[in-house]
């Protein structure tokens, strides 16, 4: 019997390239990118700063380069950047704020992970005496550990709005700022156009291999560009990258509202299974997590065991999982990872185990 295909839903990063994009790749003009001599990545820099109506926007390897040479650009050693206590730039990359911009971070809980005006302006240190001075506030939408929350667009906007009236920058951590712009109906312009800097992912939901972009003002992105070379990432003959990732910023945003459905077919029918816990209503976007400690089964263990029937989800703690739609997972592909999981925490099975 043939085995069934993988269903992966550890992440929107695991995509492989199209046809089309690997067609692409294969007949890309490059030139060397450090003597911004590539046609191909300036092409994606150029259609990124239009989407974006921004002046200009930089090609980075990956969303932990982008977010880190922003929070450099905007920040000095010994000052203070303030971000949600979930944010991917606390917890994931690597402590870089630290490590690389010299920065404290101040992190604040924020119900769903969107923050708001109140929440961080009681959390500022102006010039003082004594205290690490605030230099900069990032947000991050979607939220990813939150759950794939959405900024209301009033929210954000006033926050960068008094930020900006406190003399303070905002950089914005917009992975999967498209799955935002689909959620709420409005332009990945309508959802930046405050913010001093904004990184976004190709290699998330609009299915890049590799390579995510930053946007901002042509000062911005020169200064962006001395940075990205200090960690190694000036690229050279990457056309080849941006090739695929013209592709990914073209086509990449049309399809992802199958990847929200799919996500909210997914949340409804684990609300389903005893022992589990979600709340569909918070699922709006291509990211979900669910309680699993009604079970009897940690996490972990689950996760193995959906493993070994070829379903992959990872677990995020002893009793959470994370599951994320994305184009190489179809309709089917959720069925059978319910099903997989239903047999799995089914009382019965867990008994005999
Ligand atoms: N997120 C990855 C993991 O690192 C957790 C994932 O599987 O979701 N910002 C946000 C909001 C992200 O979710 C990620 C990646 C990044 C930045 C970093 O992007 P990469 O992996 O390209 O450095």
């Amino acid at each position: 019997m043939m085995p069934a295909a993988l269903v992966d839903l550890r992440s929107d990063t695991v995509t492989k390239p199209s046809e089309s994009m690997r067609q692409a790749i294969y007949n890309a003009v490059v030139g060397d990118d450090v003597y911004r001599e590539d046609p191909t990545i300036n092409r994606l820099q150029e259609r990124a700063a239009e989407i974006f109506e921004r002046e200009a926007a930089l090609f980075v390897v990956s969303g932990t380069m982008g977010n880190q040479t922003a929070i450099k650009v905007l920040t000095h050693h010994g000052q203070e950047v303030i971000c949600e206590e979930r944010s991917h730039i606390y917890n994931f990359e690597m402590g870089m704020v630290a490590a690389f911009s010299g920065a404290v971070t101040r992190t604040i809980h924020a119900e769903d992970g969107i923050l708001t005006w109140d929440l961080i302006n009681s959390h500022i240190r102006r010039r003082n005496d004594h205290r690490a001075r605030t230099s900069l506030i990032e947000l991050e939408n979607t939220s990813n550990l939150a759950g794939g929350s959405v900024y209301p667009l009033a929210t954000s906007d006033d926050i960068v709005d008094r930020a900006h009236a406190a003399g303070l920058p905002v950089h914005l951590d917009g992975a999967r700022i498209f799955n935002a712009s689909v959620a709420l109906g409005k332009t990945v312009a309508q959802l930046t156009r405050k913010f001093d800097s904004v990184m976004f992912c190709l290699s998330k939901g609009l299915g890049a291999p590799v390579g995510s972009l930053l946007a901002g003002s042509k000062e911005f992105i020169e200064e962006a560009r001395i940075v990205r070379k200090m960690l190694g990432g000036g690229m050279r003959q990457a056309g080849v990258l941006a090739a695929a990732g013209l592709i990914a910023l073209e086509e990449g945003p049309k399809r992802l509202h199958l990847d929200h459905a799919n996500a909210a077919f997914l949340a409804r029918e684990l609300a389903q299974i005893p022992g589990i816990s979600i709340d569909p209503a918070k699922v709006v976007t291509n990211i979900l997590f669910f309680e699993v400690i009604g079970t009897g089964l940690s996490a972990p263990e689950i996760s193995r065991r959906l493993a070994a029937e070829g379903v992959l989800a990872n677990s995020t703690d002893a009793t959470v999982i994370r599951m994320v739609t994305h184009l190489d997972v179809d309709r089917a592909g959720c069925e059978r990872a319910l099903k997989v999981l239903r047999e799995i925490v089914s009382p019965r099975k867990s008994l005999a185990s």
